[in-house]
């Protein structure tokens, strides 16, 4: 199976120009803010704090380029959903995202980030119509599946089966989700 070897920050990239034009295909990963990106990519990679975490989150308009074992890149993508970004950031947010998700010939996939504590949130459901709309693949992941007692995880399995749960704070997830990375990367070599 796929192993992380080796993790790089690249670069945060705060416009379509300045990204990677190498061709090595990438993951990003979405979702509200505070759903959890940051930890689950830190858990992904086996770094603690690598992946910037924070109880408040980020207003910066950045996606975060980290490449690994300089085979492919996972991508942070600014969370959607945070109340304090002002009308022109919010703006600024959906242009460089929705551009990005539209246009980016290099993603291999799109992990949706959903709080598995939380009924689906209408900024999710916002999101999944908008990638539906334009035909873009994207697999959800339920985080903080710590959170939940095991019967409530095994309802949420049930209720959606095969679908990927992790948590950043038990390792829960991460071998599925790598082996999920390796069979994306073998079907668009
Ligand atoms: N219990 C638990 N807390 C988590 C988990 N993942 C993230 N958190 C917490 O949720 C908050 C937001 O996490 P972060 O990764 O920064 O979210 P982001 O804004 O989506 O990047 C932080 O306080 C994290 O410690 C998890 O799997 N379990
Ligand atoms: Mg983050």
């Amino acid at each position: 199976m796929l192993t992380v070897k080796n993790v790089e920050f690249i670069k945060s990239v705060a416009s379509a120009d300045a990204l990677p034009a190498d061709g090595l295909a990438e993951f990003a990963f979405i979702g509200r803010s505070n759903v959890g990106k940051s930890s689950l990519m830190n858990m992904l990679f086996n770094r603690r704090n690598f992946v910037k975490t924070s109880k408040k989150p980020g207003k910066t308009v950045l996606l975060n380029y980290f490449s690994v074992n300089g085979s492919f890149y996972c991508v942070d993508l600014p969370g959607y959903g945070f109340a304090q970004r002002s009308a022109a950031e919010q703006q600024l947010w959906q242009r460089l995202i929705e551009r990005y998700l539209t246009t980016r010939k290099e993603l291999a996939d799109i992990f949706l980030l959903l709080d598995s504590r939380l009924p689906r949130q209408a900024n999710d459901t916002q999101m999944m119509e908008f990638l539906d709309f334009h035909k873009i693949r994207y697999t959800p992941v339920f985080t903080k599946t710590d959170k939940l007692s095991r019967n409530e995880l095994a309802v949420l399995k049930q209720k959606n089966p095969g679908v990927l749960t992790v948590s950043a704070v038990t390792g829960a997830g991460r071998d599925e989700l790598l082996q999920h990375i390796e069979n994306r990367l073998s079907f668009s070599e």
